[in-house]
């Protein structure tokens, strides 16, 4: 049987067993979750976390040294982060109409009197750009630094580039060292099915029907935002951008989608989500390991979708009309926000007081939404990682025209 297939089974009784429990015998879930659904969800979380940090900066070196002279590190750098505020732009756009037509908070019977939310001190975009260039580079890797370990690695991916044979010794262990990330990421997927029914058994099972039914239009509304942006966006993007199939495309990548699902985290993911781009759809190994890793720190599709949908939402549950300019400034910084956060579990939700705050919104709302926020969580990281695939598929096709032009020029001339 198929991994995918196995992973799919693993989240559908997660799904069955968590809220079976949660309905007819919470305290045996209390026990079983601490035994068996945390420890399994933990565990495979665990596996995957610490390939991490070593498959960044093993692919970003390979992939910018082996992208060879600076033009086209630049090209590709340029049309990645071309793509990704393209489209965390169209994002966030859909996600305000949809809220502003659909009125997610006026669907009654949620009292916001009494919501205490303490927000989390988030990075202000310009700290996010200066704290790029990592001081300490051991530092950044130990503390798990995504942007910084990003910046560090293409430096040394371009002085490989630049050396040439005088450092490939260098480069053969760093060629190695990417064999050897991808062995252990086969090796760990095999474990996901288990992984994926514990943290979803853990999730649905803590939160159960009732978190769900007051937020059922907020929620109903984020989630058909993001399977709209999913569908039609990067459906359209690969198709007329990245010359293939959107069947081929979401089908090929649907592994690394539940896997993103399961554990709500696009850096965790990271080593999966390389390995199905490049095995599945096709994408250049230098492509992928430049746009991915950039994309799953710096690309947030689904956050900058749940972002605009819960502005509106709490707008609307505070009686608070927002001008067309606070609409424009909810754009703005929900597009800056998304690029200052790393890929990890919930951190939407910080950087969402940040765009409240923006607005002069109470950060207060937050309170109203925090319950339900796991499984949103989970379809928004999917959503963001396949953004990622999308852009690496888009640039992978226009970096093959482009050799393909300069090859008939050289035959021409
Ligand atoms: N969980 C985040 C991610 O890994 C997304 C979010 O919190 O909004 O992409």
């Amino acid at each position: 049987m198929k991994l995918t297939t196995k992973i799919f089974i693993g989240l559908t009784l997660g799904l069955m067993v968590g809220l079976i429990l949660n309905l007819a015998a919470p305290s045996l879930f209390d026990v079983l979750n601490s035994y068996i659904f945390d420890p399994l969800g933990t565990i495979f979380l665990n596996l995957i976390k610490m390939l991490v940090v070593p498959i960044v900066f093993f692919s970003i070196t390979l992939g910018t040294a082996s992208l060879g002279d600076p033009k086209k590190l630049g090209r590709i750098g340029g049309k990645t982060i071309l793509f990704f505020l393209a489209t965390t732009t169209i994002a966030i756009s859909i996600a305000l109409a949809m809220a502003y037509v659909f009125h997610p908070g006026d669907a009654g019977g949620i009292d916001p009197t009494g919501a205490t939310y303490e927000s989390e001190e988030a990075p202000t975009v310009v700290e996010t750009f200066t704290n790029i260039i990592p001081t300490n580079p051991i530092q950044a890797m130990t503390e798990g630094n995504m942007l910084q370990i990003i910046a560090f690695s293409i430096f040394i991916g371009f002085a490989l580039a630049m050396l040439g044979k005088k450092t490939e010794a260098v480069l053969k262990v760093i060629e190695q060292g990417n064999d050897i990330m991808m062995f252990l990421v086969n090796l760990i997927m095999r474990f996901a099915p288990y992984g994926a029914f514990g943290l979803l058994a853990s999730a649905v099972g803590e939160m159960g029907l009732e978190g769900v039914k007051a937020m059922f239009s907020y929620m109903l509304i984020v989630i058909v935002t993001l399977l709209l942006h999913g569908a039609v966006t990067y459906g359209a993007a690969v198709k007329f951008l990245g010359k293939m199939s959107p069947i081929k495309f979401f089908k090929g990548f649907f592994p690394a989608m539940t896997v993103a699902f399961s554990t709500s985290s696009s850096s965790s993911t990271l080593p999966i989500s390389m390995k199905t781009a490049q095995e599945n759809l096709g994408v250049p190994k230098p492509v992928s390991s430049f746009v991915q890793p950039l994309g799953a720190t710096i690309n947030m599709d689904g956050t900058a979708i749940m972002q605009g949908v819960a502005t509106i939402f709490i707008a609307q549950v505070y009686n608070t009309d927002l001008s067309f300019t606070q609409l424009i400034m909810v754009v703005l910084t929900a597009v800056l926000a998304s690029i200052g956060t790393a890929g990890v579990p919930g951190v939407g939700l910080i950087m969402l007081a940040m765009v409240l705050n923006q607005v002069a919104l109470p950060v207060e709302g937050i309170a109203l939404i925090i319950g339900i926020d796991r499984l949103l969580d989970m379809t928004r990281t999917a959503v963001n990682i396949t953004g990622d695939a999308a852009c690496a598929v888009v640039v992978g096709e226009s970096e093959r025209k482009h050799d393909e032009a300069k090859k008939s020029a050289t035959a021409a001339s």
